[in-house]
């Protein structure tokens, strides 16, 4: 079944009648440019062939009720009492329903919500939870998509990316950057969205794997992540700190010629730290030129660039994203390197596509050799943000 036959069956259970329309979403991948977002950075992502469905229906009495595939029991609750749920009281929510309703709550936001129409919205989904492949920007871009739609709200794609990260940072608590939801609303079939995460300019960037032959294959080592526990904040704290320290507003506003002087005013850690995001912002740059001047096979070496940055200063990644990255390289992949924020996840390959068979079983065997759960290895393709499916 597909998502959107789930989506719809799930409308149909809940409410006994058929939705008034479907929306959809996409996951992402980054290309590269990590921990970059939320230092006004740059970065290169594109949103991938796996979606999230929203059936939507509306209500006559201003409440919001969601139900997922992710949990079989409906959350319900007044739209004017969004307000007072969140930040304050979202640990009353269960996890998964902060995504819709703090999207709601972002949405309507400095609005009279007394004067919206409730809802009734069944999400499903084919974005592999927990993989690093942002599942959660793929509701919040479905989800918002529908409300701009029947609220008739008229909010252009960044302004509901923006409200993707606001229901993200204060609904769920999870202290995340911009590029997740700007790739899921803003992709495009065969291009990556190369971000200026501090101007919002996004240029579409013909990525043209298809042409050459290639394929962008993900590794998902199956190790969960999650960006409102630990981790994650600890490495945005110690940016905010080195660029405190440089007397800049962020780390975008260094270039690697500052590096040096980074090294002699700060512990080594936070050096680090910031050495990862400055020359990661670097190599973004230097992918996207040069993508086009050289085409696609030509950035391998940036890829494991990154890897190996974010591994060794960023300390991001895990066991299982080194050997899958390792291993993919030895068995032929032009470039790897994790994706996403780190910590477990997935790891991106770009391989000849006749080689997919022979790296996806290199990664298989390393992986049982290891003592690892088995990976799930599958290929990508970049294709199409949010939109109104019927
Ligand atoms: C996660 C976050 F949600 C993004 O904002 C970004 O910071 C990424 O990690 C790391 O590049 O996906």
């Amino acid at each position: 079944m597909t998502a959107a036959e789930q989506a719809e069956g799930l409308f149909q259970e809940l409410t006994g009648t058929e939705p008034a329309g479907r929306w959809s979403s996409p996951g992402r991948v980054n290309l590269i440019g990590e921990h970059t977002d939320y230092n006004d950075g740059f970065v290169f992502p594109f949103a991938i062939d796996f979606r999230t469905v929203v059936a939507l229906g509306l209500r006559t009495d201003g409440r919001i009720r969601v139900v997922s595939t992710f949990d079989p029991v409906p959350v319900e609750v007044a739209l004017a009492d969004l307000g007072a749920l969140f930040p304050a009281r979202r640990d009353e929510i269960v996890e998964w329903a902060r995504y819709p309703l703090g999207i709601a709550w972002a949405l309507l936001d400095g609005r009279d919500a007394e004067t919206f129409t409730g809802v009734d919205i069944a999400i499903a989904s084919d974005v592999p939870v927990g993989a690093g492949l942002s599942s959660s920007a793929a509701i919040e871009g479905a989800t918002a998509s529908a409300l701009n739609d029947v609220w008739d709200l008229g909010l252009d794609r960044i302004a509901l990316a923006q409200a993707g990260r606001r229901a993200e940072n204060e609904a769920v608590g999870a202290p995340t950057g911009i590029m997740d939801q700007m790739a899921s609303m803003r992709g495009q079939a065969d291009a990556g969205i190369f971000l200026d995460c501090r101007s919002f300019d996004a240029q579409v960037i013909e990525l043209g794997f298809a042409a050459a032959g290639l394929e962008v294959l993900v590794i998902d080592t199956r190790v969960s992540h999650a960006h409102s526990t630990g981790g994650y904040g600890e490495r945005r704290a110690s940016c905010e700190q080195g660029a405190a320290i440089m007397g800049v507003p962020a780390l975008r506003d260094l270039s690697v010629g500052d590096l040096a002087r980074a090294e002699e005013l700060m512990d080594d850690v936070t050096f680090r730290r910031v050495r990862h995001v400055v020359t990661e912002d670097q190599r973004v740059l230097d992918a996207v030129q040069t993508l086009r001047e050289q085409g696609p096979r030509a950035i391998g070496a940036l890829l494991d660039a990154s890897h190996v940055s974010m591994r060794d200063d960023f300390e991001i990644s895990v066991p299982e994203l080194d050997l899958a990255v390792d291993t993919a390289r030895a068995a032929g992949a032009i470039g790897a390197r994790m994706t996403g924020g780190g910590f477990g996840g997935s790891a991106i390959a770009l391989v000849e596509h006749a080689q997919v068979d022979a790296v996806r079983a290199a990664v298989e065997a390393a992986f049982s050799d290891a003592g690892f759960t088995e990976p799930n290895v599958f290929t990508v393709h970049p294709s199409e943000g949010a939109r109104r499916d019927a």
